[in-house]
């Protein structure tokens, strides 16, 4: 295609989306039209360096060969059913799943935030017929700076005006503590508290990562306290730091994980609450559900993923590679970044506000070809998928590089 067709393409594509989808995002004025591995290619032809993987949807990058056969084998069987009815895949992806996080149970669902939910629901649930917590004075403590999802009811625990203005009124039964203040987190313990819901590490917040002793603290303290420790690794999941999950870096297990985004490949939408018997077993026929859940298809591709990740080789290559790209990155400080952060594939890096905002950095590196989001203000995350050369993250970093000294002029 002609740069000139592919540009009135890319102009046609965006003044559909303008006046047509809600306005709830402002992209980066790209088109995206196909993808190949850890590239995307626009409208018109060019490459770019995907550094943002979906927010880790894509983990094992665009079109894995055994992901998409996994997809295109069910295609042509079955894709959908309900749960009113058994299916042949449902099973052995729960069975693998439950394996790979070394517990026995899984509740499927399709979204993050689904997951999100479920999981709240379950914890209130099991505080009332488990541990005696009085009717509806279930409390969950969660953490500032949390980014959970969109729903009523997670917007009602978050203190990101962006997020929750204008959508209230707000469910109860929250309470939110700064994050990494372990005693903090005990004192707002009470006899009614089920649950603490915590990112390990805190993605839109800007790639938070919270003291070492931290998680293990919130560990003790919820055994000691009875409370369930729940696991949002929705983001920092399967593979993206350098483990299967972020809590398996600092020697955790939850009571729940709760999974998605690069549980579906990048492919279908595929999420799951996974625990055991003992929590998840509360939830008794016709409680919760959803048309999608646990489909044929999302099962098929989710027990894929769990095949690519039970070799260990993904989390090992994020390992690898995460030390590469942090030591590139951490020389840019003192020459426009500020600080960096993360763990494993997955970086936020502070731009020195004088030279621009986030936003800026972004569309210059798109001018560069390489695809990358700012989170709040002057921070951009990195977050490629994990099939990514190790002399492309390089080739990126030099992009940022570039940018930084195109800015300092
Ligand atoms: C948007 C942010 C990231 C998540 C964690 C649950 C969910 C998410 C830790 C809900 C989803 C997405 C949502 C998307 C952009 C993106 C995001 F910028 F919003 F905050 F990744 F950091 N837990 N995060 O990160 O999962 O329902 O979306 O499947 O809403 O703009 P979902």
């Amino acid at each position: 295609m002609s740069a000139v067709t592919g540009t009135a393409s890319m102009a046609a594509a965006i003044a559909l989306e303008e006046e047509h989808a809600a306005h709830n995002y402002h992209p980066l004025e790209v088109v995206v039209s196909s993808g190949d591995g850890a590239w995307v290619t626009d409208v018109a032809g060019r490459r770019y360096l995907d550094c943002l993987a979906a927010y880790s949807a894509v983990n094992f990058g665009h079109g894995h060969p055994v992901l998409v056969e996994a997809a295109k084998v069910q295609l042509d069987r079955i894709t959908l059913t309900s749960r009113a009815f058994h299916n042949d895949q449902l099973g052995p992806f729960v069975a693998a799943l439950a394996a790979l996080a070394h517990k026995d149970m899984v509740l499927p669902m399709n979204t993050g935030a689904e997951a999100v939910e479920s999981g709240i629901k379950i914890a209130r649930a099991w505080g009332y017929r488990v541990k005696g917590v009085p009717q509806n004075q279930a409390k969950i403590i969660v953490a500032d700076g949390n980014f959970h999802g969109r729903t009523t009811t997670i917007i009602s625990f978050s203190n990101d005006p962006d997020a929750r203005n204008d959508f209230g009124p707000f469910t109860p039964g929250f309470v939110s503590v700064p994050y990494g203040d372990a005693a903090a987190l005990e004192a707002a313990i009470d006899d009614n508290t089920v649950a603490v819901l915590l990112e390990p590490i805190q993605g839109e917040a800007g790639v938070l990562l919270p003291p070492a002793d931290y998680l293990p603290a919130v560990r003790e303290i919820t055994k000691r306290h009875n409370v369930l420790f729940i696991a949002d690794e929705i983001q920092s999941g399967l593979g993206r730091t350098g483990a299967t999950f972020q809590c398996d870096n600092v020697g955790v297990v939850p009571d729940l994980y709760l999974l998605g985004k690069a549980l579906g490949g990048g492919i279908i939408p595929v999420s799951a609450v996974v625990g055991n018997a003992d929590i998840l077993g509360v939830l008794r026929p016709g409680e919760h559900g959803s048309t999608f859940g646990g489909n044929p298809l999302a099962a098929a591709v989710g027990l894929a993923v769990v095949s690519l990740l039970s070799t260990g080789e993904y989390q090992a290559r994020a390992k690898l590679l995460g030390e590469r790209l942090q030591a590139r990155l951490r020389t840019l400080i003192g020459s426009g970044v500020v600080a960096v952060r993360g763990a494993g594939l997955w970086a936020g890096i502070d731009i020195d506000p004088a030279l621009g905002t986030g936003r800026q950095v972004c569309e210059l590196l798109m001018e560069r070809g390489v695809l990358a989001k700012d989170t709040h203000g002057s921070t951009i995350r990195l977050a490629p998928p994990i099939v990514v050369e190790a002399e492309e993250l390089d080739w990126a970093v030099d992009q940022l590089e570039a940018v930084l000294a195109e800015l300092r002029g």
